[in-house]
């Protein structure tokens, strides 16, 4: 049994996260956690939200709330979005826990007591009629790379460069519109990356399981030659700045700088769960006590993979500190809508809350799953989706179970028939299943789920091909015991089915598994390569009931209204 740490990035606070979030982070990981506890690992999947920096008091401000107020509603909020999702965390932390605020403070004071964290004067943009400074999100202005004109302080949405305030045209400030600005000189705390490059970099030499996309944007940051960056904003919303068990000296009103608490915010997050569950939590994350057994894997946008690989790992390598690192990370491209991005202010795009009312998270999650945006960006459309639903769900497996358990309800007293011998049409399901399932297991373990969704898509329409072949409704009128083995092989793919959708749609699952009243220590994956036993699996005469219509179809009346509300083509 393997010990795996999951951790998907953490979503900011600043409002309930839209598919394309919930697409490239925390559904994926969820599905993979879901599938290593099914294969009988130790998991511990972690998240939390991001509860600092300027997106955290840009969005208090707008709601008119104070940011603690905020936080505190926004998290219940987005906790409550996750679990319709069925997000299976074994934690949902906030980076602003004391857990989180007393681990940054340390690791700040063990970086510096490493030399590794320097009082540098900076030059920041300064608004004079909002009397503040303007870090990050505070000033926008135009990108000197790709003249974007909405680019942010820290990031061009637009071309993806990090970017410093000071970089941009025609800065004006985020919070009056103010372009009576003036660069002014301030002070923060640098953390000294250049001394540490070399030790990254022979760490990403050295990790051999990272994706292409992964590998590429460490090398590129590396490549172009880290800087020393500030780790402290002129902000009051964040983890205060101390020295020792003080404030430190001339940082009485700065906070440290949000990507440089956040990533901290897996571990403090892993102790909110060792204070909540009596768990250990030094066992996931000291590579001295224990965590030196344990795979951590990171799910992440590809716009969060050089913090989590040259900048987290600067701050855990500087500390010297025997933390763990991480081994596997799968980064993905974005979820657009309709190509473009999604936007609450422009009414464009479906967010997590939004969809739970339209229809459950099960149909979302196999959609989102199904089409991750994984090699290259993947675009959301209404019919798109209604196609999916309609076919993979409704038809393909929905269909499937749903005929056959009735149709053993109303000729085979709803048990499992026993006569009968099997033939060439289960020889031919049998030879199918063998070919599909190891491979479903293989890209799952690779992290290629639109691939491991696909094969299972695959088996449940085989499942179908099977039935049109066996035809026990058209046999039973000549010979009954045939058509009890169509029966019979039918109910048990009903019990395979299920327990392959448990990662992906794990509401049907259960309905499905408890319609066949199959017990809890008989859904794991541990099923053998030989297909044939699983054919005939459940012993004969076991008791099942149909289950309710699993899904129902999206019909275009449907398509209509959620595009009228949400956006999408007419
Ligand atoms: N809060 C997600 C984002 O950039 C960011 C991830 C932090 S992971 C430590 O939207
Ligand atoms: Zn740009």
């Amino acid at each position: 049994m393997a010990r795996i740490l999951i951790t998907s990035a953490l979503p900011y606070i600043n409002g309930v996260k839209h598919l394309g979030n919930l697409a490239g982070s925390m559904l994926p990981a969820d599905v993979y956690a879901r599938f290593q506890r099914l294969m009988g690992h130790e998991v511990l999947y972690v998240c939390a939200t991001d509860e600092h920096g300027t997106p955290a008091e840009l969005a208090a401000a707008d709601a008119g709330m104070d940011v603690r107020a905020y936080c505190d509603a926004q998290h219940e909020i987005q906790k409550t979005a996750g679990a319709g999702f069925g997000l299976s965390y074994d934690v949902f932390g906030r980076t602003s826990n004391a857990p989180n605020i007393e681990l940054t403070q340390h690791f700040a004071s063990v970086l510096e007591e490493k030399g590794l964290i320097e009082e540098r004067v900076e030059h920041q943009v300064f608004s004079i009629d909002d009397d503040r400074f303007l870090p990050d999100r505070y000033v926008e202005g135009t990108c000197p790379h790709c003249g974007f004109e909405r680019a942010r302080g820290d990031q061009c949405d637009n071309c993806g460069r990090l970017l410093e305030p000071t970089d941009l045209k025609e800065p004006y400030s985020k919070i009056s519109g103010s372009k009576n600005l003036e660069v002014r000189e301030t002070k923060h705390l640098h953390l000294l990356q250049t001394k540490v490059e070399e030790d990254i970099r022979a760490w990403v030499d050295a990790s051999t399981e990272w994706p292409v996309l992964a590998k590429s944007i460490a090398y590129k940051w590396l490549d172009e030659g880290l800087r020393d960056r500030s780790i402290t904003r002129d902000l009051k919303w964040g983890v205060p700045v101390t020295q020792g068990d003080a404030p430190r000296d001339g940082f009485e009103n700065k906070v440290f700088y949000v990507w440089f608490d956040a990533p901290i915010g897996y571990i403090g997050a892993t102790r909110e769960w060792a204070t909540a569950t009596g768990g250990d939590w030094e066992r996931w994350w000291d590579t001295d006590k224990g965590a030196q057994d344990v795979t951590y894997v990171q799910f992440m946008g590809k716009d969060n993979v050089a913090f989590h690989t040259v900048s987290f790992p600067a701050t855990i390598i500087g500390s010297g500190e025997s933390w763990k690192k991480v081994d596997k990370l799968k980064a993905f491209n974005w979820l657009t809508w309709y190509g473009g991005k999604f936007s609450t202010s422009e009414k464009r795009g479906v967010f997590m809350d939004q969809a739970l009312d339209l229809l459950p998270g099960d149909y979302w999650r196999w959609y989102l799953t199904a089409n991750a945006p994984e090699g290259s960006d993947a675009q959301f459309t209404w019919e798109h989706f209604q196609g999916v639903i309609n076919s993979d769900l409704a038809n393909v497996l929905g269909n499937f179970v749903n005929r056959i358990t009735k149709y053993a309800n109303s000729k085979f007293d709803g048990q499992v028939p026993a006569t009968g011998e099997a033939g060439a049409d289960e020889a031919w399901i049998a030879a199918e299943l063998e070919a599909r399932l190891p491979a479903i297991k293989a890209n799952l373990e690779a992290m290629e789920f639109r691939k491991a969704a696909a094969d299972v898509r695959a088996v449940w329409a085989a499942g179908n091909e099977y039935l049109t072949r066996a035809e026990p409704w058209v046999k039973y009128k000549s010979d009954v015991d045939a058509a009890a083995v169509g029966v019979r092989t039918g109910l048990n793919l009903v019990a395979l089915f299920g327990i392959l959708a448990q990662p992906f749609i794990p509401d049907t699952a259960d309905t499905i598994l408890d319609a066949l009243n199959i017990p809890d220590d008989k859904r794991s994956w541990d099923f053998g390569e030989n297909a044939a036993d699983l054919l005939d699996a459940l012993p004969h005469g076991h008791a099942v009931t149909p289950p309710a219509m699993l899904f129902k179809k999206i019909e275009d009346a449907d398509l209509e209204a959620w595009a009228e509300r949400f956006g999408g083509s007419a």
